[in-house]
Formats: structure tokens, sequence, C-alpha cells
């Protein structure tokens, strides 16, 4: 895709951004610690990253699909766990308040979370809901001015240092799967709200999740965000956006493992020549240039398609997901197999690219789930 001149100087600043501040000490400090780092958070708030997608008039920087496509990719290329950390903000955390908040709404959460000064995540997945989301088992039963609610919802990225949570919860026990779900908007200080242990992860290390467990905990009714007993659409149409921006993170680790290896390649001799020499290395090195710009083309295209309204656009970013993320796996898998032993080992970026790569094939929905939106949307 030819960019714009606007477009061009976004990935510069947010490519610049990454490259200067995501040192490798930070980046270190992450794996090592598994602690939410507040100064880059910071940071990336000062610049107005938090907030590229939510809209000016609610504080954000107002930017398109393509804005929030190239924030993450570019992030992501150097740090995919510090791509999560501008991403939640401008999807699945505002995304529900954006599509079916009201404005006295709007006004109260969005500015602050486009700030960076708030944290809302968002908390759909229970032990026994992941890819039927739908059968939910968190129940809201109304009283008086609230609503009770109670149960657990679980892997919540972010869980444990947010300050509001998005919950999905039964409020219509007659209604059986999506149906009668409602979504809320939960304080995490509100008395009975506590977060689990924080899970111990094979990538994404630095970014703490935990479930999230709710005990009798009294939100009030303007806090119930949508329609009543209809929340579930909000859920799907959030995630619609969510999981082109998880192909994007798909992409940018794609391409920093295709960097990395392009370089180590060019450097490591074996046999007297270095290894770029040899064909089972750059056919390699092909086949992953290759799929990068097809993964490329389809998420650029999407982002600016979803933007003007397609109405294959659910459709459009489940492939985009599927596409990148499955993708993201074989280059990164290629990438540790031109390091050789040296790709097995921590000092090198691969062997992180390679574990942060697996997740992307799972979060915001499997493969398998996005395998089922787009059949459904071919075959009814
Ligand atoms: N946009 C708008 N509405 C949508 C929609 C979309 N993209 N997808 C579904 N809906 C609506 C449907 O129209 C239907 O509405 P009605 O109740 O009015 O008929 C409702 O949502 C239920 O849809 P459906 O019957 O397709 O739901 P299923 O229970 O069969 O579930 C999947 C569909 C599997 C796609 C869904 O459960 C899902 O996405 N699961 C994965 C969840 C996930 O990504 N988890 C990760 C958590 S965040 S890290």
């Amino acid at each position: 895709m030819i960019f714009s001149e606007k477009h061009e100087l976004l990935r510069k600043l947010f490519r610049r951004f990454a490259e200067t501040e995501f040192t490798s000490e930070l980046l270190d400090e992450l794996e090592e610690t598994g602690d939410f780092n507040w100064e880059i958070h910071r940071k990336m708030a000062k610049y107005g990253f938090m907030g590229v997608k939510i809209p000016v008039e609610y504080g954000g920087q107002g930017g398109d699909s393509l804005a929030y496509v190239l924030l993450v990719e570019e992030f992501a290329r150097v740090s995919p766990v510090l791509s999560i950390y501008a991403n939640t903000s401008n999807s699945l955390g505002s995304g529900p308040i954006l599509f079916c908040g009201n404005e006295e709404q709007k006004k109260k959460y969005l500015p602050p979370i486009a700030s960076g000064e708030k944290i809302l995540v968002f908390a759909l997945t229970e032990p026994g809901a992941g890819s039927d989301a739908g059968s939910t088992l968190t129940t809201a039963v109304a009283d008086g001015d609230y609503f009770v609610l109670n149960g657990r919802k679980t892997f919540i990225s972010g869980a444990p240092f947010a300050d509001y949570a998005i919950v999905y919860a039964r409020t219509d026990l007659k209604q059986a799967g999506s149906r009668g779900i409602s979504i809320f908007i939960v304080d995490m200080k509100l008395p009975g709200v506590s977060t689990g242990k924080h899970e111990k992860k094979m990538g994404i290390i630095g970014y703490p999740t935990s479930d999230v467990i709710l005990d009798n905990v009294k939100v009030r009714k303007s806090d119930l965000l949508g329609p009543l007993h209809r929340g579930f659409t909000a859920a799907m149409v959030t995630l619609d956006g969510g999981r082109l921006g998880m192909a994007a993170q798909a992409l940018g680790i794609a391409r920093g493992c295709l960097e990395e290896s392009v370089k180590y390649a060019k450097e490591r001799k074996q046999f007297g020549k270095t290894i770029s020499n040899f064909q089972g290395i750059s056919f390699m090195i092909a086949d992953m240039a290759t799929e990068i710009e097809a993964a490329r083309e389809l998420i650029y295209d999407t982002a600016v398609k979803k933007d003007a309204g397609s109405p294959e656009s659910s459709k459009r970013c489940a492939m985009a997901k599927l596409f990148a993320s499955e993708m993201c796996n074989r280059v990164a898998y290629k990438a540790v197999q031109i390091f050789g032993g040296y790709g097995y080992i921590k000092e090198y970026k691969v062997e992180r690219f390679y574990r942060d790569a697996r997740i992307t094939t799972i979060y915001e929905g499997t493969s398998q789930v996005q395998q089922m939106v787009i059949s459904r949307n071919l075959l009814g």
C-alpha cells in the first residue's frame, strides 16, 4: 500500500520511539521481573500513544485504524510486550465504551484512558468460557440502584494493575448462550473485587495477567454499558477491531525476526562463507519476506476498508489475524532455525520473539475461532 504523508510520518514517529526507548536494558528488566513498567507507560502516554485511536473529543488523537495498526506493528517489531502497553487502551479497553457507552460514560472514562492516567482492561474470558465466550457464568443481579456481580474472569491481561475492568456478566438467567449477557464497567477498587496470582507465562512477560474475582460486588446501575442483556454484540464488534491489532502485532514480530535473520545470515560464517550463501538459508529468508508482505497488505487494506464501513470487516479482521499470526509463528520458527544453537539462547532476540509469537494464534480468539468467523461469513 502506498501511504499518505501523514501515515508515513506516524510510522516514523512510532519506529523512532520504539528504537530509542525500548532499550535492551528495559526489555531484559521486563523479562526478569515480569512486572509492569510504569516509567515506559508514562512515556508512551506523554506522546499520546494511549489514545491514538480514541476520538479527539474524548482526549485522544483521533487516529484511524491504519494509524493504530502502525503503532502496534512498529512497537512489536522491537518489543511484542510493549506493543501491548499501547494496545489495550486503543482497542479492547475503549472499544466497548465507544461502541455502546452513553455520553456521560464516554466523558467520564475515555479521557483518563487516553491520557494513560487510568488503565482499563477487558474481562470476558472465564475458566469455562474461552472460545465459547457466550457461555459466561458470571452473574449480575439487579438490586436497587446497583447490580451485584459474582463470578471469576480468567487470563485477564493487565488486571493486577488496572483501575477498571469491562466485565461481561449474565443478567438474564433464563436465556442461554450469548443472549442475556450485559457489560459493566467495574472499578477494581470496589469491595469484593480481587485478583488472582500473576500467571507465569511463556511470553509477553512484563505485562502481568491474572484472574479477576468478583464476590458480591455492587456496581452502580450507571455503570451498565449499553443495553441490558445485549452486551455480547459489543464484545464481538470490539474483538473485530482488536483482532486487527493482534494481526499487526504478529506482523511486527515477524518483521523483527526477519531483520535479525538477515543480519545474522550475512555475518555468520560456516564452511568458509557466510550462511547467506547457502540456499537452505537464503530460501528460508525469501519465504519469510514473502509471507510478511502478504500479511502486511491484508492488514493495511483491512484497516482502511474497516474505517470505510465495509460489510466484510468482521471476516477480513479474522482473516488478517488468522494469516498474520500463523505466518508469524512460521517466521519465528525459521528465525530460530537460522540462528541455530544461538537462537535457543536468551541473549538473542529471536529466542524471545519465538516465545512471544506463540500467543498470537491464541489470544483475542484462537486461529480456530477465526476460522469459525470466516467460514460462518461464507457459509452462513
Ligand atoms: N459483529 C456484530 N455482532 C456480532 C458479531 C460481530 N462481529 N459476531 C457475532 N455477533 C452477534 C450475532 O449476530 C449474534 O447476535 P443475536 O444474538 O442478536 O443473534 C450474537 O452476536 C451471537 O453470535 P454467534 O451466534 O455467532 O455466537 P457464538 O456463541 O456462536 O460465538 C464466536 C461466536 C465463537 C465467534 C465467539 O464466541 C468468539 O469470538 N469467541 C472467541 C472469544 C475470544 O476471542 N476470546 C478472547 C478473549 S479476549 S483476549
